[in-house]
């Protein structure tokens, strides 16, 4: 009796530890392609807005996103990373995403050249 609860008490264990063994490999490789998402660009701000976390830029081309240079509108994933920075000024950036699934790319990280 003993014995046959130990060996059904195994084979629940071995069933149950599948998943839980997949679960952080999975949230690893999210992690890791959220990391290495990242691609560096450089341009100008043509306007900021705080209120909407958003800011314009005409950006050089982004050879590592195959873009060619042009204008457009980023989300920054913080506001206060739009602080000190104003219409004209030269500046570096960096785009990521929130969510490894995300479409948009955003401003994860900005400053004056
Ligand atoms: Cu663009």
């Amino acid at each position: 009796m003993k014995k046959r609860i130990g060996i059904i008490a195994l084979l629940l264990a071995g069933v149950a530890s599948l998943p839980l063994a997949a679960q952080p490999m999975a949230g690893m490789e999210a992690q890791k392609e959220t990391e290495q998402a990242r691609h560096q660009g450089t341009g100008k701000v043509v306007s900021v807005d705080r209120a909407k976390s958003r800011i314009k830029l005409a950006h050089e081309p982004i050879k590592s996103l195959g873009w060619s240079a042009m204008m457009m509108d980023f989300s920054v994933v913080k506001v206060s990373l739009l602080d000190g920075l104003k219409e004209g000024d030269a500046v570096r950036f960096e785009l990521g995403k929130t969510k490894p699934d995300e479409l948009v790319w955003v401003i994860v990280k900005i400053e004056r050249k």
